[in-house]
């Protein structure tokens, strides 16, 4: 029997679509607050009274995401994605969160520099949100721009935990000051729902530019790979997928993003994937990328095609100038197939989405660099190297940062790293396995420094795709006290040792 979306998923499809003409757009982007759908969506969770100004529920519920399609996950409210939360940059929040399952919860609030009792993070003693209970947080949102929520659960050899389900939502922060332009804006969240588990594979990056790999590391991850098969090991489990979504529906089976010719459209998206890299094209179309991880970046470039590691954001401005009715998808066809894409369809225009797969082209970070420039020297440097101990954890890759996998019991450990507020620190990080890593800061903002042995300054992120066998470097601040936690965002990786603590001293 099929569940009859509710009212509140069909607002948010509306509000994810809503039309706002787009005016005079200039790098100095504002998101416009003025979409009514969104507005109609967002009012409908806040409740009257008690000081409460949102609230959550997580709970097991049915999503259509095609036709007579239904995936049963762990939502928020009800729906996938979880409700598009706005908030003002500076001004308090109070977000009540009950728990209607029969597992403690961690909510974690991707992004923002909030206190460890709220980040949500069982390793930063952020208390959990009881099964069957409730928690009421309040904080001051900062900084502005795209950040998500999610669950921080340990999923371990659970496929039904952690991100695999739905407990994904976007947070949008309004700046402080707000000159007033418009925007129209199409937020979107790639999520895949079905996961199976298989074993090897390798993970597409040959998008990555520069390529360039580090011979040392090379060598040694695979005289420790060639060793591990030798003694008959079969190759670690990875997960696969049966269903891919944007917004929670399979291409062809939801709302198409409607435009107009001429129309600048600001796409906010989010790679809501627990392990997967995520690419999007649109025939005919560039993204002029404005903002990664809701950070605006020092050199706006336009680009032909997106990738985005798990937790990645991009917020991105297409003109449309290419009528007609086209799939804003993935470059892999069988994703796209299994339903990674949305349609976008002029004003117009009808008939079945057209998808032309777009020239090669390499995912380079340095091009929205600050050009010419380099980073300040950091004060003190974090020396980390990754690295992989093939299915040595009952069949899964066991993952070690400096040689110390982190305890699998989900619960805090002692910091690995000390940090002295006001400190400007450097992370220096060799990966000696031959995986893509979506490596993640809680807390606080990193500087892209060094990629691939490209130095750079201007890019501030959350969350970096770090390539197979190559180096990378980011620094940070240590302007927030407390425990920190620092992680590889793929389900897998975080769940069987790629974590570290960091605390201030
Ligand atoms: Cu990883």
């Amino acid at each position: 029997m099929m569940k009859p979306l509710g009212r509140s998923r069909r607002d948010f499809l509306k509000a994810a679509a809503c039309a706002i003409s787009a005016t005079a757009m200039s790098s100095q982007v504002v998101f416009g607050r003025d979409c009514n759908r969104i507005g109609d969506a967002f009012a409908s969770l806040q409740q009257a009274g008690n000081g409460v100004d949102y609230t959550l529920h997580i709970k097991a519920s049915p999503v259509e995401i095609a036709p007579k399609r239904i995936v049963s996950m762990t939502t928020y409210n009800g729906q996938f994605p979880g409700p598009l939360l706005r908030f003002q940059e500076g001004r308090e929040v109070t977000v009540e969160i009950f728990n209607d399952t029969d597992t403690p919860e961690q909510l974690h609030w991707h992004g923002q520099k909030v206190s460890t009792d709220v980040d949500g993070a069982a390793e930063e003693r952020t208390p959990f949100v009881p099964a069957h209970g409730k928690r009421r947080i309040s904080f001051v949102p900062e900084p502005s721009g795209l950040r998500f929520y999610h669950t921080h659960n340990r999923a371990g050899a659970n496929l039904g935990a952690g991100q695999y389900g739905g407990e994904v939502g976007l947070v949008y922060i309004e700046p402080r000051s707000q000159p007033g332009a418009y925007a129209r804006e199409v937020f979107l969240v790639l999520k895949e729902f079905a996961p199976e588990f298989s074993r090897g594979g390798d993970m597409d990056q040959d998008f990555l530019f520069p390529s360039t790999r580090d011979k040392a590391l090379e060598e040694t991850g695979e005289r420790a790979m060639k060793a591990s098969l030798a003694k008959g090991m079969p190759k670690g489990y990875e997960v696969e997928y049966e269903a891919f979504t944007i917004n929670g529906r399979m291409l062809g089976h939801g709302e198409p993003v409607r435009v107009k010719q001429g129309e600048r459209v600001l796409f906010h998206i989010l790679n809501g994937s627990a392990t997967e890299m995520r690419s999007l094209a649109l025939p005919g179309h560039g993204f002029h990328v404005i903002a990664l991880d809701g950070n605006a970046v020092a050199t706006p470039a336009t680009v032909p095609v997106l990738w985005l590691g798990p937790a990645e954001r991009v917020s991105a401005i297409v003109e449309m100038k290419h009528p007609g009715v086209w799939v804003l998808g993935d470059l892999d066809d069988e994703d796209r197939k299994r339903g990674m894409g949305i349609v976008v369809e002029y004003a117009g225009r009808s008939g079945k989405g057209e998808w032309i797969a777009p020239a090669k082209a390499k995912w380079n970070y340095g091009q929205f660099a600050k050009l010419g420039a380099a980073a300040p020297a950091p004060d003190e440097t974090l020396e980390m190297t990754f690295a992989k101990d093939n299915a040595a954890e009952e069949g899964f890759n066991r993952w070690t940062i400096n040689g110390v996998a982190y305890p699998m019991t989900g619960e805090s450990a002692p910091a690995a790293f000390h940090l002295t507020q006001g400190k400007r620190y450097r992370i220096r990080m060799k990966n000696a396995s031959d995986d893509i890593h979506p490596i993640h800061l809680h807390r606080h903002a990193f500087e892209l420094t060094n990629v691939a042995g490209k130095t750079m300054a201007g890019v501030m992120k959350d969350v970096m795709m770090l390539g197979g066998y190559q180096t990378a470097e980011v620094d940070f601040v240590a302007d927030n006290p407390g425990l920190t936690l620092f992680h590889c965002h793929q389900q897998l990786h975080m769940d069987f040792g790629f974590m570290a603590l960091f605390d201030y001293v």
